[in-house]
């Protein structure tokens, strides 16, 4: 499913640990991936009281922001396990290390705000599909803030590990045409 890659590094001047590869995988797979999670029950994603208005589905597991833990949710489905192997050889990771993966769908004019994935996560990897997104990082420097973005492009696979991950906190301006992505995620040891 990989395709060849229009490039694989490190953007320049990017976070310590964010990689990026465009193309991960071909127009047919990607239209694929979509109709899979447009049949997915997903729901606005919880955050405690408040509703995001992205709608997600979890598998593996996810963080329940009421009782604060983490909870196990669905097992992960042959058409997403597929795709983690892939993401997997991608990292040079081994096989079942991507315990947790995540369904969203992105109205126009939904986003995502400034935060860090869960303690409980190690590698975050996201994979876009249908339309761009700019995704953004920041972190503290002085009285002021250390900014990078990233212009994820549809089909394209972001990874997230040491600083990038951990230092950093990243977001999603409200998009302009209808975005989903799957991110894949490793358990904290
Ligand atoms: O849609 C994406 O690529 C980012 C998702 C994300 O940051 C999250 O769900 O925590």
């Amino acid at each position: 499913m990989t395709q060849l890659a229009l490039f694989d590094e490190r953007p320049a001047a990017g976070p310590d640990g964010l990689r990026y590869v465009g193309d991960f995988v071909s127009t047919e797979a990607e239209r694929e991936l979509i109709a899979h999670i447009a049949k997915l029950p997903l729901k606005p994603f919880q955050f405690g009281a408040f509703e995001g208005h992205r709608q997600v589905k979890s598998f593996g597991f996810r963080y329940d922001y009421t009782v604060q833990r983490l909870t196990e949710s669905d097992p992960i489905p042959d058409w997403l396990q597929t795709i983690a192997r892939e993401v997997e050889r991608f990292d040079e990771l081994s096989e079942g290390s991507i315990r947790q993966v995540l369904c969203t769908d992105y109205d126009v004019g939904v986003g995502i705000g400034w935060h860090r994935d869960k303690p409980h996560f190690d590698k975050v990897f996201g994979l876009s599909l249908a339309s761009p997104c700019r995704l953004r990082f920041r972190r503290r420097k002085g009285d002021g803030w250390e900014r990078f973005a990233l212009n994820a492009a549809p089909r394209s696979l972001y990874r997230m590990e040491g600083e990038a991950r951990h230092e950093w906190e990243h977001s999603i301006p409200a998009v302009e045409r209808r975005r989903y992505s799957v991110t894949f995620r490793t358990m904290k040891r």
